[in-house]
């Protein structure tokens, strides 16, 4: 079971790493840590199994974030009655929209243990494919929203990036022309 003590934290250069392709079909070493990846996010939603084993609730966990550099990352959200609930390996944005879009709560992190205040800019539309663990199949996902906020938060942990790379350093609230405020 991952634990918070599992998850490395803003310091650790894994992190800043761009992560290796995933060989497909995935190993059962790899579709296994994809579900452990899941596990968390769902055990730390369990409002009991949160507070038992101190887990900080997640909507979405990258590999690189417990120590593995692989592209691979699991999601598990609910958002306007829809359960969005994926385990991609090699996911790739394979278009978006010009539209920006933003959560007006900010970002956060599991691997950042302090606030980071101010807005990031993304793309307020993607379309992403990738192989899906859980029905073992390619998909090709249309997303807007806060699922499309959340996936690509989740595929720059891929890249090294992190969410407050993409906050303005002279004014964290500065809002790009023309972009979507998110509400949660
Ligand atoms: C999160 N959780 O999991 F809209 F029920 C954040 C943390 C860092 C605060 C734990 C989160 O946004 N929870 C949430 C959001 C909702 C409704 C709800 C729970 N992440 C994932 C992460 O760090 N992955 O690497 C950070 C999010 C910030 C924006 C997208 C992902
Ligand atoms: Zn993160």
């Amino acid at each position: 079971m991952i634990l918070m003590k599992d998850i490395v934290r803003e310091d650790h250069p894994i992190l800043r790493k761009v992560a290796d392709e995933v060989s497909l079909p995935p190993s059962n070493e790899d579709k296994n840590t994809l579900k452990e990846m899941r596990e968390y996010l769902l055990n730390s939603q369990d409002p009991e199994l949160s507070v038992k084993y101190n887990l900080r609730p997640g909507v979405g966990l990258a590999a690189p974030q417990i120590n593995i550099s692989k592209r691979m990352f699991a999601i598990y959200l609910e958002d306007n009655e829809k359960l969005y609930d994926y385990a991609l390996i090699n996911p790739k944005i394979i278009s978006h929209s010009v539209e920006k879009a933003y959560l007006t709560s900010g970002e956060g992190c599991l691997s950042v243990d302090r606030n980071v205040p101010g807005y990031v800019h993304r793309y307020a539309r993607i379309t992403i494919t990738g192989y899906d663990v859980n029905t073992e199949q390619e998909v090709k996902l249309r997303l807007k929203g806060l699922p499309a906020i959340v996936f690509q938060h989740e595929l720059d942990h891929l890249n090294g990036v992190m969410f407050y790379d993409h906050i303005n350093p002279e004014n964290p609230f500065q809002i790009e022309e023309g972009a979507k405020p998110i509400n949660r």
